[in-house]
């Protein structure tokens, strides 16, 4: 088995009801069991100013899928909470993306392992911190020694 960890977000709609949803759905997935689940935040928008707040999670699975398995098997559950790809960065019912892979570093055109973006970001820093304190990101350092460089981002506990 291998352990994989998931950014969920989502900014239309009811999004908390969302993400409740899809931590469900992921239980669901082939193969593969959820073993922890973040709180839900709210955040403020990164990138893309002019959107709603969206409400960011992490979630922790074992699996047996292949990395690219696993990103076939989350884009097909964007698609059926109905994202719509429009603009990058714009709102999105829901967006899950695949951020670590045991110590895998992967550079695909479609998958990039660790998420390139990820140590940057409160919104997956945060919850990503709180269900894997003592995690260490391939090629980056820990989790923790990355948090007090986006503590100036809005982000609020729900
Ligand atoms: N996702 C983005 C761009 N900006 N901002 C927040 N707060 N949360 C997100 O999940 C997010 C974003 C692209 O996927
Ligand atoms: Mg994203
Ligand atoms: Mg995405």
């Amino acid at each position: 088995m291998n352990t994989a960890y998931v950014a969920l977000g989502a900014n239309i709609g009811d999004p908390a009801a969302t993400v409740l949803a899809a931590y469900a759905a992921l239980a669901n997935l082939t193969d593969s069991r959820v073993i922890h689940t973040s709180s839900l935040y709210r955040t403020a928008p990164v990138g893309l100013k002019h959107q709603p707040d969206f409400i960011n999670a992490v979630a922790a699975l074992e699996t047996g899928l292949a990395p690219e398995e696993l990103l076939d098997a989350l884009l097909d559950l964007e698609a059926r909470f109905g994202r719509v790809r429009r603009d990058r960065n714009g709102p999105r019912t829901l967006d899950l993306d695949l951020l670590l892979y045991n110590d895998i570093e992967l550079d695909l055109p479609r998958l990039t392992l660790p998420h390139p973006r990820l140590h940057l970001r409160a919104f997956v820093l945060r919850p990503l911190a709180e269900i894997a304190p003592g995690l260490a990101i391939p090629g980056r350092g820990s989790v923790a020694a990355w948090l007090p460089a986006v503590a100036n981002q809005g982000i609020a506990r729900l």
